[in-house]
């Protein structure tokens, strides 16, 4: 039914516009073709520089209504330290083109206007003119010319990498359908290397090396996380992607940057201006003190909830709306604050499952750790006249199962030891070895005297004098925790320092 209606409609437009011809025609037969043609060629001609002005006052006052929704206007001024820089040529390039721009419109409607056809005239036929050919050749050359140079320059000037010697952060920044990873370095400043091969999208997404030391300390920001810079500091971002074309992009900070798949690309850039000081910046413009829910007056004013961000700047799929993130940038107090609560991915999500290839050895900072602590253990013991604080457990020793011979990495705890008992040569010690209340009582007190034995002659053989030990088996009778339970079995088979004199 509707295509019949469809093509009544078709039939009946275009027998008016036959009938509609006709009319013409017969009109042009009474009054005189020419003198119609005339009066429309006028009436053409006119309404082109009506066309002209409205279209040029419609860009001008597009470009008033809007000046304070572009970049490096207005309120929206550069927060780094090059982005001043990128505005001066986009502005420059902005003045070249209107200029331009508005000169060949006015030209295009006024010849219009001027040279419409009439009565007696002719058109004038050019063939060929070497000035003219020069003069529009050579003109946008050399505007070409100078626009891309002063570019260039300022490119150079943006681009250079940092040098080993700079003072500058690395953040990396790995783009993906449809996020961003964001990889901080840690206290030591240097973020752990990375092989794809070593990618797990379970337990290693970015494919980190964690026999690397660098990595230990890397942290790995959740996806909803705000990305957190201090201000003031040289940024280095390393830009990767996993998949497909992505791009890192920070608006406010004038930073754009591909993130290419098996290409890794870079930024430097320093922000200048905290969040709070943009915010505060916002504040004196009338438009930035509506509030921020349309719908809602009172919801808070635009400027109080505003946040820099960071986009992907390619069309990557149709997630790619929700790989904005949020930057805040603080100062450096804050920043380190910040960082001090952010956690290590490798120590919090990798140490001990078996996606750790340290898995079963001894990490420096744990080693430093249990040093530390037997440490303050042993002087307490020693300074004390508490009995109780007079034993220690020797937590981090340990012996192959069901037998008396020392696990390989209890030799850091007893190695620990020997400095302790060097370094104190007046203490002497008695070892007491504990087991739980599996099997039969005296295989628990041969067990634990082997046991504190091994101890002892480790120490010795390492220099602390027999004279100042003694060893001894408790066997099952000295139990800490509950034998019916493992946990409390694992804390009965144990090894203790026990001061005796000082
Ligand atoms: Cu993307």
């Amino acid at each position: 039914m509707t295509g019949v209606i469809v093509i009544l409609i078709v039939v009946l437009l275009a027998v008016i516009a036959v009938q509609i011809g006709k009319v013409s025609d017969l009109a042009k037969k009474i009054r005189g073709e020419e003198e119609v043609e005339q009066r429309a060629n006028d009436r053409q001609a006119n309404w082109m520089l009506v066309f002209m002005v409205a279209f040029l006052g419609l860009v001008v006052g597009s470009i008033v209504y809007y000046k304070d929704s572009l970049l490096g206007y207005g309120p929206l001024q550069s927060a780094s330290a090059h982005g001043g820089s990128i505005d001066s040529i986009v502005t420059l390039t902005f003045v070249f083109t209107f200029i331009v721009f508005i000169l060949t419109h006015i030209l295009l409607f006024w010849y219009a206007y001027k040279y419409r056809s009439k009565k007696g005239e002719r058109a004038k036929f050019i063939s060929h003119n070497n000035t003219l050919e020069l003069v529009w050749t050579l003109v946008p050359a050399i505007a070409l010319t100078f626009l891309v140079v002063k570019g260039l320059v300022a490119w150079n000037e943006i681009m250079p990498d940092v040098s080993p010697d700079d003072n500058y952060m690395e953040i990396e920044a790995t783009g993906y359908q449809f996020a961003w990873d964001i990889r901080y370095s840690g206290a030591d400043g240097k973020l752990g290397t990375k092989d794809f091969r070593l990618i797990d999208p379970a337990s290693n997404p970015l494919g980190i090396d964690w026999t690397d030391d660098n990595s230990m300390d890397d942290i790995v920001l959740g996806g909803a996380d705000k990305i957190v810079l201090p201000v003031d500091t040289t940024v280095r971002v390393r830009i990767t992607s996993k998949d497909v074309l992505h791009n890192f992009y920070l608006p406010h900070f004038r930073v754009k940057m591909d993130a290419v798949p098996g290409l890794p690309t870079y930024f430097v850039f320093k922000p200048i201006k905290t969040t709070e000081e943009f915010r505060q910046e916002l504040r004196s413009f009338p438009e930035y003190n509506e509030p921020y829910d349309p719908e809602d007056p009172e919801s808070a004013p635009r400027w109080k909830e505003f946040n820099y961000e960071l986009a992907c700047a390619e069309l990557c799929g149709k997630g790619h709306y929700s790989m904005r993130r949020i930057i805040e940038v603080v100062t450096r107090e804050q920043y380190e604050e910040w960082l001090a609560g952010q956690k290590s991915y490798y120590l919090n999500s990798i140490r001990g499952t078996d996606a750790d290839p340290r898995k079963g050895g001894l990490l420096e900072a744990e080693i430093e750790a249990r040093k530390v602590e037997l440490k303050a253990d042993f002087e307490k013991a020693i300074s004390s006249d508490d009995e109780a604080d007079k034993t220690i457990i020797l937590k981090h020793v340990f012996y192959n199962t069901g037998s008396a011979s020392l696990s390989d990495l209890s030799r850091y705890e007893l190695d620990n030891l020997v400095s302790l008992m060097n370094s104190n040569p007046d203490v002497s010690v008695e070892l007491a070895g504990h087991t739980d209340n599996q099997g039969a009582a005296d295989a628990n007190i041969t067990l634990s005297e082997q046991r504190a034995q091994n101890v002892y002659n480790y120490l010795s053989t390492k220099g602390v004098d027999a004279s100042r030990m003694t060893a001894k088996g408790y066997g099952d009778s000295e139990p800490l925790g509950d034998n019916a339970t493992e946990e409390g079995r694992v804390q009965n088979r144990r090894t203790e320092l026990r001061i005796k004199s000082k």
